[in-house]
């Protein structure tokens, strides 16, 4: 059998072994990669994403026991870069909870090293994600940290995006500083058992509104009139991002989340944002692989010394970047 049938056959050995050929850039990996490819395009992506220790592989753990529990579904975990829970740098509740997923034959959860991964880290991500998509799993959950621009824009590539904050982390919202509060489909406030809670979530609602505003004024005959922005239907086109507050080491709001998320996946079904990003995410990884393929044509037709010494007469000022490329470029099209 080759190796992509028995990814479809749910071979948990072969998902695992083509999991590290795809990460490692190695050369069976876009073969099997492209015998899987029409077997993509089911599984809901959630990006969960915030600052560090905010409780996102708790929260992330406690979702994929929800869709196990309640709602039947096969969960694929992708964590990158982690710090703790899933590489095993658990407090002991963590752990205890672990076992709960770690034995199930519908779960997978792999991490991943945000550094060091040849052909990038968003195209790694693609890829095992493509993996997990095709192996049958319903929901593909990718935690990472909402750090560096890379990070931010693996979650952004979701068809959901979860933004995950948590009280005392200082006096300003984190996600503000990391620019990720406009890539949120829902903001979760996590350690809802936290003093601090509440301006949590009242400094987000503030955010919110003035980036959706809710209420419009309308001047009629000289005097205002106060409208409300349409309420956020399934099928409205305008989607507002809900707030959410859970305690994930006690999994509490788990199951209003996962409502907030089935919502706005109603919402993005009915409004054809499903097919929308499912195009930009497509598009991304088309243009990625363009680029790298390009690249690398072009660095194998020029040797190293006569591009160090292209670099050096920039570098001294002799030749413009401008002028450098196109030279290089112009000769490279011969
Ligand atoms: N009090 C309280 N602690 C929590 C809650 N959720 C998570 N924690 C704790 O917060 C710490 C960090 O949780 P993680 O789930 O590892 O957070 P994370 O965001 O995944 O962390 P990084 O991956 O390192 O960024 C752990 O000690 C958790 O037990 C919560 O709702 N309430
Ligand atoms: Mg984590």
């Amino acid at each position: 059998m080759t190796s992509s049938q028995a990814i479809l056959n749910g071979d948990r050995l072969a998902l695992a072994r083509m999991l590290t050929q795809v990460e490692n850039n190695s050369p069976e990996g876009p073969i099997v990669l492209m015998e899987l490819f029409p077997h993509t395009g089911k599984a809901h992506l959630i990006g969960v994403t915030g600052a560090p220790g905010t409780g996102k592989s708790s929260l992330v753990n406690q979702l994929a026991l929800h869709y196990r529990k309640k709602e039947d579904k096969r969960v694929a975990i992708v964590a990158i870069d982690p710090s703790s829970p899933f590489t095993g740098g658990a407090v002991l509740g963590d752990r205890v909870r672990m076992r709960d997923l770690s034995g199930d034959p519908n779960v997978f959860i792999r991490s991943m090293a945000s550094r060091g991964s040849l052909g990038g880290l968003a195209q790694a991500t693609a890829n095992v994600v493509q993996v997990f998509d095709a192996a049958g799993f319903d929901v593909v959950i990718v935690e990472t940290v909402g750090a560096g621009q890379s990070e931010v824009d693996i979650a952004r590539l979701a068809h959901t995006t979860l933004v995950v904050e948590a009280p005392g982390l200082g006096d300003d919202i984190q996600a503000i500083k990391a620019g990720i509060l406009e890539i949120a489909d829902i903001l979760v406030v996590n350690k809802g058992d936290r003093p601090g809670v509440e301006n949590t979530e009242k400094a987000l609602k503030t955010m919110l509104e003035l980036a959706h505003p809710t209420e419009r004024v309308f001047k009629h005959h000289g005097t205002s009139m106060r409208v409300s922005a349409p309420k956020t239907t399934a099928n409205a086109k305008m989607w507002i991002p809900p707030i959410q507050r859970t305690i994930s080491t006690e999994g509490i709001g788990i199951a209003e989340l996962a409502e907030a998320i089935a919502r706005h996946v109603e919402h993005l079904r009915l409004s054809g944002d499903w097919a929308t990003r499912e195009r930009t995410r497509l598009e991304v990884e088309l243009e990625a692989l363009i680029r790298e393929g390009l690249m690398t044509k072009f660095r194998e037709q020029l040797t190293a010394e006569a591009y160090e010494k292209v670099l050096e007469s920039v570098v001294e000022r002799n030749v413009s970047p401008w002028e450098a490329a196109k030279g290089l470029l112009k000769g490279y099209s011969k």
